[in-house]
């Protein structure tokens, strides 16, 4: 038994280094993807926050962003802002793609990440771990909690 035990083990091993490998590759692609002035515009209380951000695509070919998560939050969701009869609106968005060498801001007025849930008490100054969902793959982004007044 114990002998059967160690050779499916030495039979594991390689197929898990195989893994290992290719993730690495897939990996190489997203370290073209990078997030800059990424932050998170918090009020008092427990209302939903939004989250700004410019990601730039810096691959080849086309991505997209499918969600985020945090520790921080029961959940985050991608939405859209827009202007209907003169009167602001914003719904939800399954995915957000962009293409290749393309920058796409997350902006006031447009589509931003909707924090829903705080977890734990934010205040401004705070930094908030997120970890964006692209193709996939995780990309770890930190948030700088702002104040609404400073957008
Ligand atoms: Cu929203």
């Amino acid at each position: 038994m114990l002998n059967a035990l160690s050779n499916a083990r030495r039979h594991v091993m390689p197929t898990l280094l195989g893994a290992a490998i290719l993730l690495g590759a897939v990996n190489a692609q997203a370290s073209d993807v990078s997030v800059s002035n990424a932050r998170l515009s918090l009020l008092p209380g427990n209302t939903p926050g939004a989250g700004y951000f410019d990601i730039e695509n810096g691959s080849e070919s086309a991505i997209t962003l499918t969600g985020a998560d945090s520790e921080a939050f029961e959940a985050i969701e991608l939405h859209e802002s827009m202007e209907h009869d003169g009167m602001a609106h914003m719904h939800g968005v399954e995915s957000v793609e962009i293409g290749p060498g393309e920058t796409f801001s997350f902006a006031p007025r447009g589509h931003h990440l909707m924090f829903m849930d705080r977890l734990a008490p934010l205040t401004e100054g705070d930094e908030v771990e997120v970890t964006l969902d692209i193709d996939g793959e995780p990309l770890p982004v930190t948030f700088d909690v702002v104040s609404p007044a400073s957008l």
